[in-house]
């Protein structure tokens, strides 16, 4: 998968364009019918997009997609996008984007952090650190014991942002803030109001004025990479996206 920022009216004629065999009589099946997130609001029987994230649509905008980084390639055949790519240069290597079965795992690890509880739930001895066998014990808890080794091995991976083999209270807050995200596109101006529920759940209680003061100022000496004193979804995601992973896809 790929992440892109193409015209709107690329988009639409891409997703018109594949749909193309439906409105033929009878249908045609092409293998290449384009799907979308429910972002999107698409009708079949005009052949626009109405809205996009709950806006108007906007045919010259630039919006962020993603999609197969083979549609570069041609598979498909997405003339649309692939006459864009050309006349504005726009080279998409093999090397670039994230195995899809990676990015679903990643996601679903992060959400899995949302069942886990508390930071005092998981961490049993209560020495502020969590460690893999206090994950694991957290983990046979919530998700039982059959699948507690591979759950493990996935929460462990996407919240240990610096590789050392155990989970801080910002390192768990970070992948929480994500996974909400993930779920609820909270990361706009409400990010700091998003955060201070994050806080409240991962300490296991409503933070105190010190609490939250300590907690938010090194969030955001994590996540604000460009000093602008606002956490954006694209600074959450570029901290997640350099954990340090073990190979999943094995
Ligand atoms: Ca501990
Ligand atoms: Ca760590």
């Amino acid at each position: 998968m790929v992440a892109v920022e193409i015209p709107g009216k690329v988009l639409e004629d891409m997703i018109t364009t594949s749909r193309q065999g439906i409105h033929k009589d009878p249908p045609v099946a092409n293998g290449g019918y384009l799907h979308h997130c429910d972002q999107v609001k698409y009708s079949n029987d005009t052949c626009k997009i109405e809205s996009i994230g709950g806006e108007p649509f906007d045919p010259e905008e630039k919006y962020l997609t993603t999609f197969p980084g083979q549609f570069f390639d041609g598979i498909d055949n997405h003339e649309s996008l692939l006459e864009w790519a050309k006349e504005n240069n726009i080279r998409v290597d093999n090397e670039s984007g994230k195995p899809v079965k990676l990015a679903i795992i990643e996601m679903f690890a992060a959400l899995l952090w949302l069942d886990m509880g508390s930071f005092a739930d998981i961490d049993k001895d209560g020495d502020g650190i969590i460690t893999r066998d206090e994950v694991k014990a957290r983990a046979i808890e919530v998700f039982g014991v059959a699948v507690a080794d591979l759950v493990v091995e996935s929460v462990m991976g996407v919240a240990d942002l610096n590789g050392n083999g155990t989970i801080t209270p910002i390192e768990m807050m970070v992948v929480r803030f994500v996974a909400t995200d993930i779920l609820d596109h909270v990361a706009t101006n409400e990010e700091l109001c998003a955060m201070n529920a994050v806080a409240a759940q991962v300490l296991g209680k409503r933070p105190s004025h010190v609490d939250v003061k300590r907690v938010v100022s090194e969030l955001h000496n994590i996540l604000d990479e460009d000093g602008t004193g606002k956490i954006t979804r694209d600074e959450a995601m570029r901290v997640l996206g350099e954990v340090r992973r073990r190979s999943l896809l094995i």
